[in-house]
C-alpha cells in the first residue's frame, strides 16, 4: 500500500527545532521557531493561567462533549476582545453580525475558514503576502485554492513595498481571498501603518476582495487595543464581510493547548446564523468538536477582572522585553563594530526580525556558532535574552 509514498519535506521552521535539539554545542541558541521565552530562556507559564487553572481544578467538572462551536462563554470572550472595545465593534456584536467559533489554535481558525470559503467560492484565488508564514500557503493550498502573493517586503530598502502591495491588490479579481497579518507580521516584523491600512481597506472594498485577517500576535506590537485597531478600521470603513482568525498560543503562552478562534463578520444577523451553521458543518466533519481545557482557561482569565488585569500586565511584560531585546541587539551590533546598519530591527514589531542576513550567513551562524535562525534570515527576537545576546551579536558580527 505505501510503497509509492514519498518522504515529505519537513516543515522548514519546526524541522530546525529537531536540528537544534540534536546539536551538542553547549552555547547553542534557538532563534528559529516563533516562541516567546523569558529572560531566563524559559517558556513562561503565565501567573494568570496558573491561577485560572487552580480555580478550574478546585471546582473540577466532568468533561462532556463541547458544542461544535466550542464554549459559549469563550466565543463571547473572544468577540469581546476582538470587537468589544470600540463602538463599531460593539454595534456589530449587538446586531448579531459576528459568528465566532472556538478553533484549534489560530491555525485551526484559518483552516475552518479556508474550508468554508472553498465550499462557498470554489473558483476563488488566495493572495498571501510575499513573504508570509509558510503555513498560510500550505493550508490554503491544501484547502484546494491556488495561492499567489501580493508584494510586501522590500529587501533592498529593508522595509515595505507598499506601492507594490496596493497595485497587486488593485489587480486582483473580485472574490479573491486576501490573507492579511493584523499585526506583528510573520516573518518580516514590518507592519503597515494605520493610514496605510485605510488605503488597503479602500482597495479591498472597491475591488470586492475577501479579507482574511490573521491575528496571532495581538498585544505583542503596541498593545492589545492598539494591535486590534485594524478591526475597528475595517468596520468603520463599512467592510460588510471579513474573516478574523485569533490565536492565544503566544499571548497566553498556551502553545500546546491549541486555543484559537475564527470570527466571521457578516452583513446581517440572518447571514451570521447561516454562516455559523456552515462553520459548524466544517468543524463537525473534521474533528467533531473542540477540546475544553485551554478555552476554559482563556475564558476564565478574560472574564475575571483581576485575572484579566494580570494577563494584560504579563502580556505587556512580554512586549516590553521583546522591544528591549530589539534595542539591545541593534546597540550591541554597533558596539561590536558592525558597519552595516541594523537600526531597522527597532522599527520592526512582534516576535520576529527579518535580519537581512542571507542563506549562507544563516547556515554559518548555525554550523559555526550554534545560532539557529531560519534560512530566510528570520530570527525570533523573543528568544533573545541578556545571557545569550552577546554570543548572538558576536556570531552575527563574524558572518556579516
Ligand atoms: N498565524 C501566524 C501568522 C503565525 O505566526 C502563527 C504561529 O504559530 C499562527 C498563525 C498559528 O498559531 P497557532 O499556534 O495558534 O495555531
Ligand atoms: O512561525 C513560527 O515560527 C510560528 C510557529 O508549521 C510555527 O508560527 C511554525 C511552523 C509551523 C507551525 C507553527
Amino acid at each position: 500500500l505505501f510503497s509509492a509514498v514519498e518522504l515529505a519535506p519537513r516543515d522548514p521552521i519546526l524541522g530546525l527545532n529537531e536540528q537544534f535539539n540534536a546539536d551538542p554545542n553547549p552555547a547553542k541558541v534557538n532563534l528559529g521557531v516563533g516562541v516567546y521565552f523569558d529572560d531566563a530562556g524559559k517558556l513562561p507559564l503565565l501567573a494568570c493561567v496558573k491561577a485560572a487553572e487552580q480555580q478550574l481544578t478546585d471546582a473540577a467538572k466532568p468533561r462532556g462533549y463541547l458544542p461544535i462551536d466550542g464554549i459559549a462563554a469563550y466565543d463571547k470572550a473572544v468577540q469581546g476582545l476582538v470587537f468589544g472595545s470600540f463602538a463599531d465593534g460593539q454595534a456589530a456584536l449587538a446586531a448579531g453580525r459576528v459568528a465566532t467559533v472556538q478553533a484549534l489554535g489560530g491555525t485551526g481558525g484559518l483552516k475552518v475558514g479556508a474550508d468554508f470559503l472553498k465550499k462557498l467560492n470554489p473558483g476563488a484565488k488566495v493572495l498571501i503576502s510575499d513573504p508570509s508564514w509558510e503555513n498560510h500557503r500550505a493550508l490554503f493550498t491544501n484547502a484546494g485554492f491556488p495561492v499567489e502573493t501580493y508584494a510586501y517586503y522590500d529587501a533592498a530598502n529593508r522595509g515595505l513595498n507598499f506601492a507594490g502591495m496596493l497595485a497587486d491588490l488593485q489587480a486582483a479579481a473580485a472574490g479573491t481571498i486576501v490573507v492579511l497579518h493584523a499585526c506583528c507580521h510573520n516573518p518580516t516584523g514590518y507592519d503597515i501603518t494605520p493610514s496605510q491600512w485605510d488605503e488597503v481597506i479602500a482597495v479591498l472594498k472597491a475591488r470586492g476582495l475577501v479579507p482574511f485577517l490573521d491575528m496571532a500576535y495581538q498585544g505583542f506590537g503596541d498593545g492589545i487595543a492598539e494591535d486590534g485597531a485594524v478591526i475597528r478600521q475595517f468596520l468603520a470603513a463599512g467592510v460588510e464581510s471579513f474573516f478574523v482568525a485569533t490565536s492565544f498560543s503566544k499571548s497566553f503562552s498556551l502553545y500546546g493547548e491549541r486555543v484559537g478562534a475564527l470570527s466571521v463578520v457578516c452583513a446581517s444577523k440572518d447571514e451570521a446564523a447561516r454562516v455559523l451553521s456552515q462553520l459548524k458543518i466544517t468543524i463537525r466533519t473534521n474533528y467533531s468538536n473542540p477540546p475544553t481545557h485551554g478555552a476554559q482557561v482563556v475564558a476564565t482569565v478574560l472574564d475575571t477582572p483581576a485575572l484579566r488585569a494580570q494577563w494584560e500586565d504579563e502580556l505587556a511584560g512580554m512586549r516590553v522585553r521583546i522591544k528591549q531585546m530589539r534595542q539591545l541587539l541593534a546597540d550591541k551590533l554597533v558596539a561590536a563594530g558592525v558597519k552595516q546598519d541594523f537600526s531597522f530591527i527597532t522599527r520592526q514589531r512582534g516576535m520576529f526580525s527579518y535580519s537581512g542576513l542571507n542563506k549562507a550567513q544563516m547556515e554559518r551562524l548555525r554550523s559555526e556558532f550554534g545560532v539557529y535562525g531560519v534560512d530566510s534570515g528570520r530570527i525570533c527576537v523573543a528568544a533573545l535574552n541578556t545571557r545569550n545576546i552577546d554570543g548572538v551579536v558576536a556570531a552575527i558580527a563574524k558572518v556579516v
